[in-house]
């Protein structure tokens, strides 16, 4: 067994939410708590969006990180000290039977507010096959939860660009976009099922003027604003609506696209949490699951983060208007009219998250309390 090494296991299932965290958890704990990570993915044409140069070899170093490439020709030579397996992706039984019941085997889950979530977290079971023991572990909003990826410099930096004319400026400039300082600024990253042409009706029919930035990716309509094949560097004007198609981003520049907006709506679990930490308005759309599992995590989170405030309902009309595909130009407009409100709030939710022990170091901790 490798002494200190710690090994995760990411499976690309679709879309970019599952390496994103997976990286964003391989750097933390890596440039934060000095480990030595191996992280084995097993699709790195998909992790070329997120992991910005790799190629697509076997075996590779980037940014400190070695980075496996997982498939049927992987060749294992040591179970590692700690040993993640993420959103339950299923060790290989090459790596499995590496493994020695000192091996520390932790499955870090999938974020929700839910409330049983708490009570799920650090529970350990056996598996069947090997008779290993297996530690899950939750990521979550409340103190005794797995907590929220989030890096120690996060918030300085943020708060440096926040307050920053001059890198705001550079930021859009880098764009090739000379920013208004009077428009609302709104960044857009959705699912397919989303009533993106509705919004865009009644932005362009608005009485400010709005700046509207969608990052290209594959769930952005071909079609927008009566414009057919959008592509990266397209500005469209319609009213008061100027609409400005980026490439798809960096991490860093995600951030500061995300800390530059007034508004931002965001997806899946990745872009949700990094909208939280720009301490921005945001509307969240839940990945689509059967049964509407997805609306169920949806409730449970407005009820987290808006239960107490005066404009519950009309945050959560909007959210769930939104994730059901109808759009109703009234929810937008009395979400709109209380934006400053929203803002403020959004900013006190966000600061009490960012006192809570972030995610990488409470899991150090945790596999720490392993050691057998
Ligand atoms: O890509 P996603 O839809 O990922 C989803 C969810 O994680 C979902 O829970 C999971 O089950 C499913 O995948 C399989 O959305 P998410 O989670 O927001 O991840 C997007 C990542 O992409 C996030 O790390 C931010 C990053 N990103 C950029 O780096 N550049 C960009 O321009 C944009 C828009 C996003």
């Amino acid at each position: 067994m490798k002494a200190k090494q710690w090994d995760i296991f990411c499976k690309i299932v679709d879309n970019f939410g599952d390496i994103g965290a997976c990286w964003r958890m391989a750097k933390q704990l890596h440039n934060e708590h000095g480990l030595p990570i191996r992280l084995f993915v097993n699709d790195l044409v998909v992790a070329k969006s997120i992991l910005v140069g790799i190629d697509n070899v076997a075996q590779q170093e980037h940014e400190g990180i070695s980075v496996v490439r997982w498939d049927s020709d992987t060749i294992f030579d040591e179970a590692a000290h700690v040993v993640l397996e993420t959103f339950a992706c299923d060790l290989p039984p090459a790596y499995l039977s590496m493994m020695r019941p000192e091996t520390i085997w932790v499955n870090v889950d999938y974020l929700s507010a839910e409330s049983w979530v708490a009570g799920f977290h650090a529970l350990h079971g056996r598996h069947q096959e090997t008779n290993l023991t297996r530690h899950f572990y939750f990521p979550g909003f409340q103190e005794n939860t797995g907590g929220l990826l989030r890096e120690q410099s996060l918030i300085s930096q943020r708060d440096a660009f926040q307050q920053s004319n001059q890198l705001q400026n550079d930021f859009w400039q880098s764009f090739g976009i000379q920013s208004d300082a009077d428009d609302l600024k709104i960044s857009l990253f959705s699912y397919s099922n989303t009533p993106i042409d509705a919004l865009l009706d009644t932005l362009v029919e608005g009485e400010r003027p709005v700046s509207m930035f969608m990052p290209f990716n594959d769930c952005l309509p071909t079609r927008l604003l009566g414009n057919e094949n959008l592509a990266v560097g397209d500005c469209l004007t319609a009213g008061q609506l100027t609409l400005h198609i980026l490439p798809f981003l960096t991490l860093d520049d995600y951030d500061k696209l995300l800390w530059a907006c007034d508004i931002n709506f965001v997806r899946g679990e990745e872009s949700w949490v990094r909208a939280l930490w720009a301490a921005k308005p945001f509307i969240w759309q839940p990945y689509l699951q059967t049964d509407n599992a997805h609306l169920v995590k949806l409730n449970a989170f407005l009820k987290t983060f808006y239960d107490d405030h005066a404009l519950n309902q009309t945050i959560t009309a909007l959210h769930q208007s939104w994730s059901v595909e109808e759009f109703y130009d009234a929810i937008w407009q009395a979400y709109s009219a209380h934006l400053p409100e929203i803002t403020t709030h959004t900013q006190q939710q966000s600061n009490v998250l960012i006192q809570q022990e972030a995610l990488a170091s409470k899991l150090v901790t945790f596999c720490g309390g392993l050691v057998k």
